[in-house]
């Protein structure tokens, strides 16, 4: 949308003195990627990104990504020039608690900030993971004449994302699915903290991307309006390839003695060098003001009411042509689950509890997938190349595939629905949460446990984000046997537990991997993490599978193993273990020492229940007893007495031989609860 009635020039100095003069009166923040992408910014929003300040949550608008999130003051003055509910107010409060304008952009915070950007290098993998759910959700809405789903993807980026690992793999799976609506640009101001890159950034960037199949644009002087606004035409003409266009800027742009200096990045530019860049770029006017005509020039909302009345008018006609199509659109979008959603819950964990089978949790899970993925046609699944052992495919979920000139393929006249990431744990992660955040799937992947740490920045980011992400992690513990202490988990049950807001699930049986799955589903507003074994485990009888929502509940009283007294201590396990406490339950019961097992399959769901309910399950006088085939170190705030855990690495050997080396043996239970009931004596 060129007007060349606009003052571009001064559009984009608006941005650079919003930007200098909130870092300056936070005494915080990063002025120079905002000056030095001002004139990008200038070209990507006054002329082709399709939004609408009025409606940030339109489902077809454009996204925008801030990857190299240091800039955040780049997305608060665009946002609030354009005309977002982002008052100058905001501007002045930059970094201030409880402000819309935080350090680093958060969605739900700021109205048009679509992720969470500051790590640097997650959000170009969450771009990819936007413009991959846009290329889907076309391909399975919209028909002949009616493109309800049409937007792009864009995003800027800066060295520090190019240097991360998981831009190679956020990259390489862009180039693979031909996602020709993802649109980067490339901050290349020779610039990161420690100085000019050139020592330890000589990659050949444009070669690199066009290695991984993108095509590339560039280099363009990034502060030619025009030569922006050209490439980014051009990229959009690319119907079969993501793009990169390479903009050489300066950091810091405007200011004399600091533009092209690691100075300019990270600190205020002080008030002497504020002055002088006023007068560099001849912007005469006070701190946080803007003159009209610059406002006028930036606003955005008439535009926008024009596309999205358009869209709406579009979207009309979808409905009056497919009714059926366009409200399941609406649901989907709207993250709602299906009307049937508790039905086929019920169904699934009714046939659990109906077959009682023993296997691998792991194939409890993909039991239960059968089930959700058949009911949910949103529920996008994958597996960063371990499919056969995670068992994240199901029936109802073909391998999602593109074709040659990059359309996705269709299976029975849809969209594969599982996809192979590669190995790669961490783009996965954070392409699931750019998923997510889009809108119009569930995203969920599997792993080996041991690996979440390389997902790990991006389950917190999905946590602290609030997105429904959900990660199956197999092989959960020494349990998985030969493969050793590389691959057997020791603290990552423990350590995920940690991460605030996100759900952890380490499952027992059939029955709980299933409700495990079902509260994975419905949280709207959390990740959740399934903890899945490798090996087989029994069925473990229960009367009702509504308590497994609370996350832990009483398995078995001394009445199951025909004690008539109360229980003088309780057994806590997870997972694998419970059959352990069951065991040993069995046997104390010989020796007429009647324990309670609690399982407690979620640690974090349980935290969260009523004190009343928690004292139920394991009531103040009774010593606590946790086994879990994991570190010990998160046992101790529930008052246990003895943990019996592993607070070292595993072994490579069959699992039966290390349960036993590791002393996870009824007969090591039942000598820990005695232990500690002599104790207590
Ligand atoms: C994963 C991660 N590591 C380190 C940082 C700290 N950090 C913030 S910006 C930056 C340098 C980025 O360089 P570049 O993208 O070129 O930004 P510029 O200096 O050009 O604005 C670093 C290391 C971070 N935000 N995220
Ligand atoms: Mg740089």
């Amino acid at each position: 949308m060129p007007n060349s009635t606009k003052n571009i020039t001064a559009m984009a100095n608006a941005i650079r003195a919003l930007a200098m003069d909130a870092v300056q009166q936070a005494n915080s923040g990063h002025p120079g990627a905002p000056m030095g992408m001002a004139d990008m910014a200038v070209a990507l929003w006054s002329r082709h990104l399709r939004h609408h300040p009025a409606q940030p949550q339109w489902a077809d608008r454009d996204r925008f990504v801030l990857s190299n999130g240091h800039a955040s003051m780049l997305i608060y003055a665009l946002l609030h020039l354009t005309g977002y509910d982002l008052p100058i107010s905001e501007i002045k409060a930059f970094r201030q608690m409880h402000s819309k304008t935080p350090g680093h952009p958060e969605v739900g915070i700021t109205p048009g900030v679509e992720t969470t950007t500051g790590p640097l290098g997650q959000g170009i993998t969450n771009a990819v993971g936007m413009a991959l759910a846009e290329k889907m959700l076309a391909t399975e809405f919209n028909r002949e004449g009616h493109r309800v789903v049409d937007h792009h993807t864009y995003a800027f980026l800066g060295d520090g994302c190019l240097m991360e690992g998981i831009s190679h793999e956020a990259a390489a799976l862009a180039g693979a699915w031909k996602l020709s609506k993802l649109i980067a640009l490339y901050d290349d101001n020779g610039i990161s903290i420690d100085g000019q890159v050139a020592p330890w950034f000589v990659d050949d960037t444009p070669k690199r991307f066009e290695a991984y199949g993108w095509n590339v644009v560039g280099p363009v002087d990034g502060h030619d309006v025009d030569a922006v606004d050209g490439a980014i035409e051009k990229a959009k003409m690319c119907t079969d390839k993501p793009t990169l266009i390479v903009c050489k800027t300066a950091i810091g742009k405007g200011s004399p003695n600091r533009a092209n200096t690691a100075k300019a990045h990270g600190e205020p530019l002080g008030g002497d060098e504020i002055k002088l860049t006023r007068e560099t770029l001849g912007w005469p006017h006070d701190a946080f003001v803007i003159p009209e005509e610059v406002y006028a020039d930036w606003n955005a909302k008439a535009d926008g009411e024009q596309l999205v009345n358009d869209w709406n008018q579009r979207f009309a006609a979808y409905k009056t042509a497919y009714p059926e199509l366009a409200a399941e659109f609406t649901r989907r979008m709207a993250g709602e689950l299906p009307a049937n959603f508790a039905e086929i819950c019920v169904q699934a964990v009714a046939s659990a509890h109906d077959k009682a089978e023993t296997v691998a949790s792991r194939k409890a899970s993909q039991i239960a997938l059968e089930f959700f993925t058949a009911g949910l046609p949103e529920m996008l699944g994958g597996s960063a190349d371990l499919t056969g052992s995670n068992l994240t495919n199901t029936k109802s979920t073909p391998a999602f595939r593109v074709d040659e000139d990059g359309a996705v393929v269709l299976t029975d006249g849809k969209p594969g629905r599982h996809i192979n990431y590669g190995v790669r744990e961490f783009g996965m992660a954070a392409i699931m949460n750019g998923v997510a955040l889009h809108g119009g799937y569930i995203p969920y992947a599997g792993t080996f446990l041991t690996f979440s740490d390389y997902s790990r920045n991006a389950i917190r980011m999905a946590a602290l984000m609030k997105q429904r992400v959900i990660h199956v992690f197999t092989h959960d513990s020494i349990g998985l046997g030969e493969d050793g202490p590389t691959h057997q988990s020791v603290e990552h049950a423990a350590s995920l537990r940690l991460i605030p807001g996100l759900d952890v699930w380490r499952p027992a049986d059939t029955t709980e991997t299933t409700v495990a799955w079902s509260i994975a589903l419905a949280n709207k507003n959390r990740p959740s993490a399934l903890l899945l074994s490798r090996q087989n485990l029994p069925y473990a009888p229960k009367q009702d599978a509504d308590v497994i929502t609370q996350g832990a509940y009483i398995l078995a009283e001394p009445s199951e193993v025909g004690l008539k007294k109360k229980a003088v201590a309780v057994i806590i396990a997870t997972g694998s273990e419970v059959q352990l406490a069951l065991h040993a339950q069995a046997e104390l019961a010989k020796l007429a020492i009647p324990v309670r097992v609690v399982s407690m399959p979620s640690t974090t769901v349980f935290d969260r229940q009523p004190v009343a309910y928690k004292k139920e399950v394991l009531p103040a006088n009774l010593p606590r007893i946790a086994v879990e085939a994991g570190v010990t170190d998160g046992w101790w705030k529930y008052g246990c007495a003895a943990v019996v855990g592993i607070d070292t690495y595993g072994e490579s050997a069959p699992a039966g031989v290390l349960f036993k080396h590791f002393g996870f043996t009824t007969d090591n239970v039942v000598a820990t609860v005695r232990k500690v009931l002599q104790l207590k004596k």
